[in-house]
């Protein structure tokens, strides 16, 4: 996986659009921080600030407060600024320089065809922001500004990924060179995937208008007993194999859940609570959760107490980036065509 020329650099993004759910730790930062620790990637890891304001104009003060909760819950949950590079997006321009290339390099067609630009625009796409249509565009150029080879997402970004390869070869080919990497999704794990907590078939979101289809990472122990005990479920005891989980959406999801937070497989789960009823089967679920996610939440707000501190890492975080950044857009521009004065 990912492209064998180039340095192994593993990029992903989190939209500061909300409040980090649990989807969020479990399907994307708790695997940066694996992959920051694995020592084998140079690893970047960003506030996508510009994408958070494609699908409705987040209010500034809201926009500044979600920017530094989301870098807080990086932190809180293991993203190291020394070891990995911590960035907001919008103070690396070379992330939007780039989308510009892009987004003459992609096609209308591909842009169309994405399903989150279906689900998100809806039955209003004349209404909605050329932004959010030309989205990915600039998330090929969050991954391939830094020629990150690996980028660790859920399920619900593979289609994204796939068209950020399609950038590369398509801008490769044209050009005639083998300048940008072909880059890899990294989606493993059982919670690549984690579903509301009222709709087993719709994905946790933060931007969902019901608060308790999530659980936000700055829940407190009795908000998070609360939803899971409010949690849709069905009647029936939880079965001893997964096949007996095939037709039940939340039951399935509440399981991958209990997995995932414990580091175990879904069958391994159902063998410790084969037979259980819901009602004793979310409790010790509350309790895991609980137990997990409380000593992240009192980090974020420790940190929060310190806005400056969390501004100043993101300063240092965009010094850096800028390392990588600025040199390979110089070169994207040379092989445009773009004049440049060379010192
Ligand atoms: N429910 C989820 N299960 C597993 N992974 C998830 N991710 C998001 N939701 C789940 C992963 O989190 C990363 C960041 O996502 P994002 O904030 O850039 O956008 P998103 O996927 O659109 O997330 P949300 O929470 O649904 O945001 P809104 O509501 O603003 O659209 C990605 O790696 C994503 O796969």
């Amino acid at each position: 996986m990912g492209d064998p020329g180039f340095k192994q650099r593993a990029f992903s993004g989190i939209q500061p659009s909300g409040g980090l759910t649990l989807g969020n730790y479990l399907g994307a930062i708790r695997r940066f921080v694996k992959m920051q620790n694995a020592g084998i990637y140079e690893t970047v890891y960003c506030m996508v600030d510009l994408h958070a304001i494609t699908a409705r104009l987040v209010p500034p003060r809201e926009l500044i407060h979600n920017t530094r909760e989301l870098c807080a819950g990086f932190l809180a949950s293991g993203v190291d600024p020394e070891k990995s590079i911590v960035i907001n997006q919008s103070q690396v321009p070379e992330h939007a320089q780039l989308a510009w290339i892009f987004n003459c390099v992609a096609r209308m067609g591909w842009m169309g065809r994405m399903t989150q630009w279906k689900d998100k625009s809806g039955k209003n796409a004349e209404g909605s922001s050329l932004g959010l249509f030309a989205y990915p565009a600039l998330m090929a150029a969050d991954i391939l500004i830094y020629h990150a080879t690996h980028v660790p997402v859920g399920e619900d970004q593979k289609q994204h990924l796939e068209l950020t390869r399609d950038i590369a070869t398509k801008f490769n080919h044209d050009y005639g060179v083998a300048f940008f990497p072909i880059p890899g999704p990294v989606i493993e794990g059982i919670a690549t995937r984690v579903m509301s907590l009222q709709d087993g078939t719709r994905k946790m979101s933060k931007s969902d208008p019901s608060d308790k289809s999530r659980i936000n990472m700055t829940d407190d122990a009795d908000a998070i007993a609360g939803k899971i005990r409010k949690a849709k479920t069905d009647p029936d005891p939880l079965p001893d194999n997964l096949d007996g989980l095939a037709d039940r959406p939340e039951a399935r999801n509440l399981v991958n859940i209990y997995a995932a937070l414990a580091e175990t497989s879904p069958q391994a789960v159902l063998d410790a609570h084969a037979g259980a009823l819901f009602g004793r089967f979310k409790g010790a679920l509350s309790e895991l959760a609980v137990a997990t996610l409380t000593p992240i939440s009192n980090e974020i707000s420790r940190l929060m107490a310190d806005p400056a501190e969390i501004d100043r890492i993101l300063g240092r975080g965009a010094d850096r980036a800028r390392e990588i950044t600025a040199p390979i857009l110089e070169q994207t521009y040379d092989i445009v065509g773009m004049v440049r004065q060379h010192l």
